[in-house]
């Protein structure tokens, strides 16, 4: 069946009807179009599943699964996995109970890539609770198909989202087509495509996560965060570097290397073996000659007045050298009146499996981030939690294509995917860089990968 074959027969099992509907926002339209019909018509169901298939025909290699947004495009992904053997992911409509039901059923690991299918995309905002929830498990998402687009600004939705809308038909198309057939009458045509043209459903604005470094610099009101901003758009860099090496001097080396490719160079000072003071001077040296920050990721989780005292005292004295230190919101926000002239950078979200940072403690965290923005740079997270886009996403667990995980827990990502797809800012590369043959090959390919996903992000908006 071809497109035109496929609208008159929507049209004639009742998928597709025109008179005056009452729509659940209020507004009365011109047209009706539910294509849950379409179950009691076999034949049509595989065509137009066919169909769907077919447009993302050249780029099949990218999936390894398919998941139709519920309910409607549940039977449509089953027929696409069964035709052309490739596992379907079923994604829960209910709300999770957690620790007892999986939101995505299905096998899967950080490495899938999923189109997702939908029957009908209006504003997209059902697409986009798919595709969240496929993210939150580590599936990757850049493909939406739809059977039809109604053109009513999903695609700029999605679009915004880092999603790519491909769609058998649009609304205006099949009107169009049924008009030529004799169908429908001009008159009722016209009366659509009005409809359409002043029924746009309002793109959420999720457009501003695309703004760019230099114009979130103006936004941001932590002064870390203005200069990382600016840093990271002067030397066109999004990688942070976490130099866990045990011996000061090859931390040192490397951080001289690598340093024109990072914008901050992440420390784990309690491993250094022969930690020192004069160890911190040289690498600020470092952090100046090279222009990058420096952050202890000391994750700090204890009341206030002990924080305090791990911050500035001790062996290793944090204060004095590191721009920015992680810190966990678990304690409250008593963590954050101590900190006084460090950035704090709240963990929000793990990149380890099994983790217990569910994402109602992970929006929690966002939100003490967002009411202390004079104390909190941003937040680690495993995608887009803030809506201050004067603040930063930092994300570990990322690899280049190849590592999924470490065998120890950690699990990997693409910089296409947490930059692309899941929003972040800044991607945390470890062992991809200091495990390397060539390091600094492996920091410039770090580095030229994840500045480029941002640019495309940028420029997509
Ligand atoms: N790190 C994570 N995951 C997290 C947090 C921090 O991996 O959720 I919070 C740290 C641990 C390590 C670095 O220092 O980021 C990642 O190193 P690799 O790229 O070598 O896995």
């Amino acid at each position: 069946m071809d497109k035109l074959q496929v609208t008159k027969e929507l049209f004639r099992i009742g998928a597709i009807k025109f008179g005056s509907f009452q729509l659940k926002s209020g507004i009365t339209s011109p047209i009706y179009c539910d294509l849950r019909v379409l179950f009691s018509y076999p034949q049509l169901l595989a065509s137009v599943s066919e169909l769907m298939w077919q447009c993302v025909g050249d780029i099949t290699g990218e999936f390894s699964h398919v998941c139709g947004v519920p309910y409607t495009a549940l039977p449509i992904a089953t027929c696409v996995s069964v035709k052309h053997d490739i596992p379907m992911l079923l994604r829960r409509k209910e709300a999770k109970s957690y620790g007892t039901k999986r939101m995505v059923e299905g096998v899967y690991d950080s490495g899938s890539r999923c189109v997702v299918l939908e029957d009908v995309v209006t504003s997209g905002s059902s697409v986009l609770e798919t595709v969240s929830s496929l993210q939150d498990v580590g599936v990757a998402v850049k493909h939406v198909v739809a059977i039809v687009d109604r053109e009513q600004g999903a695609e700029l939705t999605l679009t915004n989202a880092g999603l790519m809308l491909h769609s058998v038909l649009k609304l205006s198309e099949m009107v169009d087509m049924l008009e030529a057939e004799q169908l429908i009458t001009t008159d009722t045509t016209q009366m659509v495509k009005q409809f359409l043209s002043t029924s746009q459903v309002p793109s959420k604005p999720q457009s501003v996560q695309f703004e760019s470094y230099l114009t979130r610099c103006d936004l941001a009101t932590h002064p870390i965060a203005k200069k990382l901003f600016h840093l990271m758009h002067h030397k066109q860099t999004n990688l942070a570097l976490s130099a866990d090496l045990v011996d000061s001097r090859a931390i040192l080396e490397l951080a001289d290397q690598v340093g024109p490719h990072i914008c901050v160079l992440k420390l784990h000072s309690d491993i250094i073996k022969d930690f020192s003071i004069v160890f911190t001077q040289q690498l600020k040296q470092l952090a100046e000659k090279h222009n990058f920050l420096l952050m202890e990721d000391r994750k700090f989780a204890d009341i206030g007045n002990t924080c305090k005292l791990q911050l500035e005292g001790g062996t290793h004295r944090i204060a004095e050298w590191a721009d920015m230190v992680t810190a966990h919101a678990l304690p409250g926000r008593s963590i954050l009146d101590v900190m006084t002239n460090t950035g704090v950078v709240l963990v929000g979200e793990m990149s380890s499996e099994g983790n217990l940072t569910t994402l109602e403690y992970a929006q929690a965290t966002a939100e003490m981030a967002e009411q202390h923005p004079n104390k909190v740079v941003g937040v680690v997270s495993q995608r887009k939690l803030l809506k201050n886009t004067g603040q930063l996403h930092f994300t570990p667990g990322v690899r280049l294509s190849g590592v999924s995980s470490d065998g120890k827990g950690q699990q990997y990502r693409t910089p296409d995917h947490v930059i692309g797809s899941c929003g972040s800012d800044i991607i945390i590369v470890g062992r991809g860089i200091y495990e390397a043959t060539d390091p600094v090959k492996a920091a410039i390919q770090y580095h030229t990968e994840g500045y480029k996903v941002y640019l495309h992000r940028i420029n997509a908006s």
